[in-house]
């Protein structure tokens, strides 16, 4: 009923509404109605109650709620299925319970806060509460196992696109799983598989936005690589804004990937943000580390790189971090 509320609530923001008004249209007592109100004030949503007007909303609160997402959801395949978190040890890990359990394509987990983020190799990933967005997609593509680094790429263009389009900010991709603003990472992406020999079960790509999230949360050794949005643009931005622009722009991309069979779309976004390229470049693996100039992307979202020989070699990620020669871009 929260719900039914809600969107009353938000068709009239800022008008009021009467109690008799609302409590016809969703079909409950004035008194009910006054319950969820009280309960929605404690949940922060600023509502002007006022005898014999009614009520009016003035703001929402920044939660990304269910109620919230769905009432303003457009995508039809990513996020059809939605679920949320207060706090959860991580959505990726969360993710692949529920692909194997069976859930569909396009199922989007969703945390306020994660208290065991993960990044790749087993690193940490800082998920603090209400000032970020920790989310996992769910993808059953037909693809092959080699191909699911594609799926990093097609999100990092989304990823970068949505910033860029909601915030105004100049969010730039650093090959291969990296958002950067201002030369710091506000983003980091996560892309993991279950898969048979010649075909992925299933693909869960998560993503770590810092949104609102201020220097001090950050452990002092991440605060020097790290930044979040408020940092660059100088104030808070709704995480429901952020969130539903990814999923329109990641559903526009996926569902063109699907049907051509081509992340061609996805690669020329990264190029044109692309914060690596003509770059010297630290090429760092298990073992070496390698100094190259980052020359372009494959039509498949690979690094070519002009090693120390001046040969054009093939990255892929996964494989290997790739750093500035000095610092880390
Ligand atoms: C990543 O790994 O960048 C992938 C991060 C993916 C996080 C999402 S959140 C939702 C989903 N659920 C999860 O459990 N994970 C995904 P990697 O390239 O390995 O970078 C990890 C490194 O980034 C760490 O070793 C730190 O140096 C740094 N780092 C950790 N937390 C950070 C943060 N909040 N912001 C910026 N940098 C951070």
């Amino acid at each position: 009923m929260k719900k039914e509320i809600l969107e009353a609530l938000k068709q009239n923001k800022g008008k009021f509404i009467s109690g008799e008004e609302l409590s016809i249209k969703i079909g409950v007592t004035r008194t009910a109605i006054w319950k969820h109100i009280k309960q929605m004030k404690e949940d922060g949503y600023d509502i002007d109650a006022v005898s014999r007007r009614g009520y009016r909303l003035i703001q929402e609160p920044d939660t990304l709620e269910l109620n919230e997402l769905q009432i303003d959801m457009k995508t039809r395949l990513i996020g059809s299925n939605l679920i949320y978190y207060p706090s959860i040890d991580s959505t990726n890990n969360e993710a692949k319970k529920e692909a194997a359990a069976g859930a569909p394509e396009g199922t989007v987990i969703i945390a306020d806060e994660q208290t065991g983020g993960r990044g790749r190799l087993g690193r940490q990933w800082v998920s603090p509460k209400g000032t970020g967005i920790w989310m996992s997609i769910i993808l059953k593509p037909e693809l092959e196992p080699a191909e699911a680094a594609k799926i990093t790429q097609l999100t990092a263009a989304s990823v970068a696109t949505a910033l860029r389009n909601v915030t105004g900010c100049e969010a730039g991709i650093k090959w291969p799983n990296d958002i950067i603003i201002n030369k710091k990472k506000v983003c980091g992406i996560l892309t993991e598989m279950s898969a048979e020999l010649n075909s992925v079960n299933h693909i869960i790509v998560g993503m770590g936005i810092n949104v609102n999230v201020d220097p001090e949360e950050f452990p002092e050794e991440v605060r020097s690589i790290a930044t979040s949005v408020k940092e660059s643009v100088g104030h808070e931005i709704y995480r429901k804004e952020i969130v539903l622009e990814i999923l329109r722009i990641f559903e526009d991309l996926y569902l063109d990937f699907i049907r051509r069979k081509s992340i061609d779309k996805s690669v020329e976004i990264c190029r044109k943000y692309s914060v690596t390229l003509g770059n010297q470049v630290r090429i760092i693996s298990k073992d070496k580390v390698v100094y190259a100039e980052a020359v372009d992307l494959t039509e498949d979202g690979e690094l070519l790189i002009r090693n120390e020989a001046g040969e054009i070699e093939k990255i892929i990620s996964g494989e290997v971090s790739v750093r500035g020669v000095s610092d880390y871009i």
